[in-house]
């Protein structure tokens, strides 16, 4: 055993040594910063994924990928056996072996061996994964390094999207019962469920089965490609930002959703139905420009209340007991809230920022709809709703139009993604849900109109300084911050702001929103300006947006 940890040690000091005292931490979706800063983290998650697996008997996963970020950052994260997030205390496990000197990494692997009471030379299985940024291939190796220097297996599945990831480990880990642990049975479970539930015509009513896709150059783009030849004639998909130009730079649903604006290469016809994925493709949102040539978002709250009400008169008709909850954040647009309260009567949890928040907390309704308005989302379903919606589906018992209904929700099981917010998966559902009602996107979009709202960043020395309280919605410090916040929010009608600080990006975001655009834009920036103020802001003084 000592061995083993003296070579790991010397390998990870001598190929990947550690450069900097800056400290980094596992964050809203693993470790992110600019890619050269990574070597060494990656090379340390490498061993701990590998540490990980001999401790659960089971594959993990690590993704090599920094999602909407810049080209230049990079990042990296654990999925556990489920296809979840890594579990939280692990996190901060994550955080110490990342951050220690050189030659203290031995004697921290023998600390989480012990602790974690991990027998060293167990088997252990490492699926990795990365995006198509021109840092991914090195960094890969040097995960690959750290898992193979404790004498762990790795498979190498190249660039693939971070939910394929997630899906490839759940696959595995169920013995093969959520599916085939490759490209291929990816799709084909995707595919082969939605064709299914398409039936005879790939059009209905006012919805028309072609679509404009914006791939945020990234993986996303890649993978819609072989997606298009498993669909076949059912969905015709037109592709922009395809790889021909930098990652998420002027496209991408992080760009979209925050400038709110279509990707800046796409020429959009009124009405015309488009949608943008982010870099490493999970997550979504739609847009269109109206009759005036206005355009309109469907973000990821306009996503799940489509999806939560299709469900909900899926389950209705099928005449099964199941309850249903819908997970949103403090994102999520005041009447996107109100609408799922009022109208779809579906009960609404509020959880801080990280699908890990939101999936754990979906966990707690039979069928669990959750998404963050960025387009980063699916839906879950316990095992006693699947279990009930796979009996129904052939009972003879039962009316024929129950059971109709209820193999129709048991294919929806198949074409969504339950291990994670996967954008093509999500993308397949909507035309789905879509198609189902023969809707146009204007004719979904009429269901509530969005605040008006608006997104900013501030740079500050320490974002961390910043410390939220009630799902991220109000600031515990630094002191007064809140009450500031407070007394700039009650002089706008339907005002709401927040502030936090970014888990995967060095700045604090602010979000408002309030009764016109004028009225959000000056809100977010008053509040921005606040929290330069308080907050030791750096570098330019945020301006009102434009
Ligand atoms: C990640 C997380 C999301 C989160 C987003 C922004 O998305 O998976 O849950 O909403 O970061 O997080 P933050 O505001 O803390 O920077 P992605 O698509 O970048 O992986």
């Amino acid at each position: 055993m000592a061995d083993i940890l003296n070579n790991s040690q010397q390998l990870g000091a001598e190929k990947y040594p550690r450069k900097s005292e800056k400290l980094i931490q596992y964050g809203t979706s693993g470790f992110r910063t600019k890619a050269e800063e990574l070597a060494h983290v990656m090379y340390r998650m490498g061993v701990l994924a590998a540490f990980r697996s001999m401790q659960k008997n089971a594959v993990i996963g690590v993704m090599i990928t920094a999602s909407h970020n810049d080209e230049p950052d990079n990042g990296v994260k654990l999925v556990d056996p489920h296809g979840e997030m890594l579990e939280a205390s692990w996190e901060g496990i994550a955080t110490k072996l990342a951050n220690v000197k050189n030659e203290e990494l031995k004697s921290t692997m023998c600390d989480i061996l012990e602790e974690n009471k991990i027998e060293l030379g167990k088997n252990a299985m490492v699926y990795v994964g990365r995006d198509t940024r021109p840092s991914s291939p090195y960094l890969a190796q040097a995960v690959i390094d750290g898992v193979e220097s404790v004498q762990g297996c790795v498979t190498d599945f190249g660039i693939l999207s971070t939910p394929q990831l997630h899906f490839f480990v759940t696959c595995q880990n169920t013995n093969k019962a959520y599916g085939e642990p490759n490209e291929e049975g990816y799709f084909k479970k995707l595919a082969s469920a939605f064709k299914a539930l398409r039936g005879e015509s790939a059009d209905n009513g006012q919805y028309q089965h072609s679509l404009t896709l914006d791939g945020a150059n990234g993986v996303g783009a890649l993978k819609m490609k072989i997606l298009q030849e498993y669909l076949g004639n059912s969905l015709e998909v037109s592709i922009f930002s395809s790889g021909d130009g930098k990652l998420n730079y002027q496209c991408g649903a992080d760009y979209v959703k925050v400038l709110q604006k279509p990707p800046h290469s796409m020429q959009l016809e009124v009405g015309q139905r488009a949608a943008s994925l982010d870099g490493d493709a999970d997550r979504l949102v739609y847009f269109y420009l109206d009759t005036q040539g206005k355009f309109k978002l469907l973000d990821g709250d306009k996503i799940a209340t489509l999806v939560a009400g299709y469900l909900k008169k899926l389950v209705k008709e099928s005449g099964l007991n199941l309850n249903m909850g819908l997970v949103q954040t403090a994102y999520a647009n005041g009447s996107s809230t109100e609408y799922i309260n009022n109208t779809l009567g579906v009960e609404v949890a509020c959880v801080p920022t990280g699908v890990k928040y939101l999936h754990h907390r979906a966990l707690d309704f039979d069928i669990g709809v959750y998404f963050e308005a960025n387009g980063h989302g699916t839906v879950i379903f316990s095992p006693t709703a699947t279990d009930m919606i796979k009996k129904a589906a052939s009972d003879e018992t039962l009316p024929s139009d129950q059971v109709a209904t209820a193999k129709r929700l048991f294919l929806l099981m198949d074409v969504i993604n339950q291990t994670v917010g996967d954008a093509l998966s999500d993308l397949l559902l909507v035309e789905t849900v879509l198609h189902a009602f023969g809707w146009s996107l204007a004719e979904w979009d009429a269901a509530y109109t969005d605040l008006p709202n608006r997104q900013m960043k501030v740079s500050v020395a320490d974002r961390n300084v910043i410390q939220t309280t009630d799902a991220e919605r109000r600031c515990v410090e630094p002191p007064g911050l809140q009450t500031e916040i407070d007394s700039i929010v009650a002089k706008f009608n339907k005002g709401r702001s927040f502030a936090r600080p970014s888990g995967t990006e060095d700045v604090v975001r602010v979000y408002a929103e309030a009764d016109t655009q004028a009225n959000a834009d000056q809100l977010a920036h008053q509040v921005a300006l606040k929290i330069y103020e308080l907050a030791n802001g750096v570098g330019t003084v945020p301006s009102l947006p434009n």
